[in-house]
C-alpha cells in the first residue's frame, strides 16, 4: 500500500499554504472588516493607516479593476463592501504591507464612518420581513391535505438546529504570485480551484487563462473551502496583480471563525400523521434556513434539505417547503452533509414525538417505515438496491440491540443519578451534486519513459484520501506497482473547468476520469505489444503485475520495456479523459427527477451515560453497519466514517455558536467554542462493512463515504433524551440542538410552570 500522504503528515513534511517557500519581496495582506452587522458605510478614513511605514497599499471597492463581485450562484456578494454592510466580519478594505504585523497595524488604524441600520439574525423574522435569498421551493408527493383524515395520530412542533464551525486545522489562506505574462499564479487552500480562477478573473479583469490556480493539499475543509476559500484567494490575487509583487494572505484562527460562514442553523415546523401501527402516512415540513447575508451555496444546500426531508423513510404523502432567509450573519455555507443533517434531525424529532404519544419505542416507528426497493422518493426517483432494511437488521443482530435495551433498563432501575440511553439512526444519503452540471471531472495521465506515471485531476486532497484512491485506480488499470505512480497537485492548467471536490463525489468522479484516461493509454500499449508480438491482435495482450502477457503467456516484455518501445514507435504516452455521471436529471419546474447516481445507506446505534447531577455525559458506544459498497480502501473509509460520526456528535452536543444581540460571535475562539477532543470521543466505536453488491456508478464498485456517516451522530441527541427521561419522565423535551451539558442540566431541573 502506497502511503505518500500519511508518511508526509506524520513527519510534518507535507506542505500547506504556510509551508510554501517564500518568494522575495513578499507582501502580506490583512483585512479591515465591518464592525457592525448592518450599516451604511458613509466614509472610510485611510489617512492614518497609509502613513504607517511599510504599508504598500490599501485596496477598497472603488480601486477594483474588474467587477467587485464574488457571488457564484447569485451575484449578490461584493469582494469588498461598497455601501451597505451586511454582517460583522464583512471585508471592507485590504491592507497590503511588508509584514503581517504592519498589515494588522494598518487595519487597526482605519476609521470607518458608519450609520447603523436595524439587523435581523433570526430566520423566521427575516422571512416575515420578506428578506429571502430566493423564492421558496416546495417538494411534494401524494396528497398531504387529504391524508390527515386517515391518520390516527397527528403530532406537530418546532425543531431547531444550531450552526457549526468547520474548524479545519489549516485556516483560510492563499499566496499569489504575479507571472511575467501579466497573469497570476495563485496557491490557494480551496476545494474549488476553478471557482478561484473564475472569480479572480472577474475581479481583476484578466481572462481565465492568465490565472493559474494551484492546490497542494488542504489541512481539512469539510465544505468550508468549497466556496469560502475564494474571497481570500481573490484578494491576494487582486493585490498581486495591482502591485506586481507576491502577496500572502492567511487568516488567523479568530479571524477565520468570525469572518467565515458555518453550517446553517435551521428552524423548522412539522406536522406528522401516522396510523395505529405507527406507519407514517403524511408529513408536512417547512424549513427556515438561516442563510446569513449572501446567497453563497444556500440555495443548493436548501435543495439537498428538501431531497432528504424524509430521511431513510417512505412517507407516501409529503410536502416539504424550504425558505432561505437572509440575515445579518456571515454567509453560511457548505458543511459535510450539506443541508441533509438538518432535514433528518427534524424527521427524527417528529418520530420521537409520535413515539412518545403512542407509548412506543421510537425504533419501532423507525424500523416500520424504512425505505424499500420499489418505493419512490418524494422527488420522483425510484428506490433501487435499497439497503435500509438490511443495514438495520444487521445492526440489530450483530450488536444484539435487544439485549442492550434490557441492560440499559436494568441499569437505570439500579442507578438513581447516572442514567443511560440509546437510540438508532438510519441514514440514506444521495450521491451526486444536485446541481447536475457539476457531475463531471477530467483527468490527465502521463507515462514517462522510465515507466513512472503522473496523474492530474480536479480532485483536491484534504485529508480524505482521494489521492490514494485515485492512485489505486491507476495501479489497478495498468497493473503496475503503486510506487510508480504520483498524484500531482491540483492545478487549473492541467485540469480545467473542474467541479469542487465536494458532495462526497471526489473519488467517484475523478477516479472514473482517471480510469478512462488510463484505459486510453493501456489500449495503445496493447496495440504496441501486439505489433511487437507480430500478430496485431491487441485483444490477446494483457498486462499483469508489470508483465506483458500474450494469450496468458509471458512475452519477455515488461512494463518498462513496453513503455520504451511505445515511445520509440512514437506512440503517445499521455491521455486526457472526461467523465460525466450518466442518467441523472432533475426538473425544477416539477421538482421531480433522478438527481442521484446512487444512495448510501446504514444504521447506527449510539449509547450514552448521563451524570444527572452535573448534566455531563459520555458516549459509551457507537455501533454501525454501513454500506461502503466494495470499499476501495477500508482503512481510509473507516477513518472517514469515524471522523464524520464524531463531528456529527459534536454538532448535536458540545458545539454551540453564540452571538451578541449585535451579531458579534462570542464563541470565536477555542476556549469558548468546544469541539469533541480525544477524551470526548466514544469509548467504543465499531463500524461493520455491510457485505455488498456491485455499485457500478461508484469507482470500482465502491460507495462515496465523505458525508453520509456524519448523520449517524443524530442518534446521540435521542439517546441523551432517553437518559434524561429515565431521570425525569415528566420533563419537557427540548427539540433544539445542540444539547449541551448546560442545557441538559437546565432541562432536568426546570421548575414546573404553574
Ligand atoms: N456541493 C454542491 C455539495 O455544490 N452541491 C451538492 O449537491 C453538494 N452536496 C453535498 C456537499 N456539497
Ligand atoms: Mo461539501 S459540504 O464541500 O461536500
Amino acid at each position: 500500500m502506497n502511503v505518500q500522504e500519511p508518511r508526509l503528515h506524520v513527519r510534518g513534511e507535507s506542505h500547506f499554504i504556510d509551508d510554501q517557500p517564500l518568494p522575495e519581496n513578499l507582501l502580506y495582506g490583512a483585512v479591515f472588516v465591518s464592525p457592525t452587522a448592518h450599516g451604511r458605510l458613509n466614509g472610510l478614513n485611510l489617512e492614518k493607516a497609509e502613513k504607517i511605514p511599510g504599508i504598500e497599499t490599501i485596496i477598497t471597492a472603488p480601486s477594483i479593476p474588474g467587477e467587485n463581485q464574488i457571488g457564484s450562484i447569485f451575484p449578490d456578494e461584493p469582494l469588498l463592501a461598497d455601501q451597505i454592510l451586511h454582517y460583522q466580519g464583512q471585508a471592507i478594505a485590504l491592507v497590503i504591507a511588508q509584514s503581517p504585523e504592519i498589515a494588522s497595524a494598518g487595519v487597526r488604524a482605519i476609521l470607518a464612518e458608519i450609520e447603523e441600520l436595524e439587523p435581523v439574525f433570526d430566520p423566521r423574522q427575516a422571512a416575515a420581513k420578506d428578506l429571502l435569498i430566493c423564492p421558496p421551493r416546495t417538494f411534494a408527493a401524494g396528497d398531504v391535505e387529504k391524508s390527515w383524515q386517515d391518520c390516527s395520530l397527528i403530532v406537530e412542533g418546532r425543531v431547531d438546529t444550531g450552526g457549526q464551525e468547520h474548524l479545519y486545522l489549516e485556516t483560510q489562506g492563499s499566496l499569489a504570485l504575479p507571472t511575467d505574462n501579466g497573469g497570476l499564479k495563485i496557491i490557494s487552500a480551496t476545494q474549488n480551484p476553478t471557482l478561484v480562477q473564475r472569480l479572480t478573473a472577474k475581479v481583476t479583469g484578466l481572462s481565465m487563462h492568465r490565472i493559474e490556480v494551484e492546490v497542494h493539499r488542504l489541512g481539512g475543509a469539510f465544505g468550508g473551502k468549497e466556496e469560502q476559500a475564494t474571497a481570500w484567494a481573490v484578494m491576494a490575487g487582486l493585490a498581486a496583480a495591482t502591485l506586481k509583487k507576491p502577496v500572502k494572505l492567511v487568516l488567523r484562527r479568530g479571524e477565520d471563525m468570525r469572518y467565515t460562514g458555518k453550517r446553517h442553523p435551521y428552524s423548522s415546523d412539522y406536522r406528522l400523521g401516522l396510523n395505529e401501527q405507527g406507519r407514517m402516512l403524511a408529513y408536512e415540513v417547512t424549513f427556515y434556513q438561516n442563510a446569513g447575508a449572501t446567497a453563497d451555496l444556500s440555495p443548493a444546500i436548501l435543495e439537498r434539505t428538501l431531497f432528504h426531508a424524509a430521511g431513510s423513510y417512505f412517507i407516501p404523502n409529503l410536502k416539504a417547503t424550504g425558505i432561505s432567509c437572509r440575515t445579518n450573519l456571515p454567509p453560511n455555507t457548505a458543511f459535510r452533509g450539506f443541508g441533509a443533517p438538518q432535514a433528518m434531525f427534524v424527521m427524527e424529532a417528529a418520530i420521537f414525538k409520535a413515539a412518545i404519544a403512542m407509548g412506543k419505542d421510537p425504533s419501532e416507528i423507525q424500523k416500520l417505515n424504512l425505505l424499500k426497493s420499489g418505493d419512490y422518493f418524494h422527488f420522483g426517483m425510484e428506490v433501487e438496491h435499497c439497503q435500509a432494511e438490511s443495514c438495520w437488521q444487521e445492526t440489530e443482530k450483530r450488536f444484539n440491540s435487544d439485549k442492550s435495551k434490557q441492560d440499559i433498563r436494568a441499569f437505570n432501575r439500579e442507578h438513581r443519578l447516572v442514567k443511560k440511553g440509546m437510540a438508532f439512526m438510519p441514514v440514506c444519503f444521495g450521491i451526486s451534486f444536485t446541481t447536475i452540471f457539476l457531475n463531471q471531472a477530467n483527468a490527465l495521465v502521463h507515462v514517462y519513459t522510465d515507466g513512472s506515471v503522473s496523474i492530474s485531476t480536479g480532485a483536491v486532497e484534504m485529508g480524505q484520501g482521494v489521492n490514494i484512491k485515485i492512485l489505486q485506480v491507476a495501479a489497478e488499470i495498468f497493473s503496475i506497482s503503486p510506487e510508480r505512480i504520483k498524484i500531482e497537485s491540483t492545478n487549473t492548467t492541467r485540469a480545467a473547468n473542474t467541479s469542487p471536490t465536494a458532495a462526497s463525489t471526489g473519488a467517484d468522479l475523478n477516479g472514473k476520469a482517471t480510469e478512462l484516461a488510463c484505459r486510453i493509454i493501456l489500449e495503445r500499449l496493447h496495440r504496441t505489444a501486439a505489433a511487437e508480438q507480430g500478430h496485431n491482435d491487441p485483444g490477446h495482450i494483457t498486462i499483469e503485475q508489470e508483465q506483458v502477457l500474450d494469450t496468458g503467456k509471458r512475452t519477455g516484455l515488461d512494463w518498462e520495456k513496453l513503455i520504451t518501445i511505445a515511445y520509440l514507435k512514437r506512440v503517445s504516452l499521455s491521455a486526457q479523459a472526461h467523465y460525466a455521471t450518466p442518467d441523472i436529471h432533475f426538473d425544477q419546474k416539477k421538482e421531480k427527477g433522478r438527481p442521484f447516481a446512487y444512495l448510501v445507506y446504514g444504521t447506527a446505534i449510539i449509547e450514552v451515560s448521563l451524570d444527572c447531577l452535573r448534566g455531563i455525559y459520555q458516549v459509551d458506544s457507537v455501533k454501525v453497519v454501513h454500506d461502503f459498497g466494495r470499499s476501495l480502501n477500508p482503512l481510509i473509509d473507516l477513518g472517514q466514517a469515524e471522523g464524520a460520526i464524531v463531528q456529527g456528535i459534536g454538532w448535536l452536543t458540545l458545539e454551540e455558536l453564540i452571538y451578541s444581540d449585535q451579531g458579534r460571535l462570542l464563541t470565536g475562539n477555542l476556549t469558548n467554542y468546544k469541539v469533541p477532543d480525544i477524551y470526548y470521543t466514544p469509548r467504543e466505536m465499531t463500524i461493520h462493512f455491510l457485505k455488498n453488491l456491485n455499485n457500478p456508478l461508484g469507482i470500482f464498485n465502491s460507495k462515496a463515504v465523505g458525508e453520509p456517516p456524519f448523520m449517524y451522530g443524530i442518534a446521540v441527541y435521542w439517546a441523551l433524551i432517553e437518559a434524561m427521561r429515565a431521570f425525569r419522565p415528566d420533563m419537557e423535551i427540548p427539540y433544539d440542538a445542540p444539547l449541551t451539558p448546560e442545557k441538559v442540566l437546565l432541562t432536568l431541573y426546570k421548575e414546573e410552570q404553574e
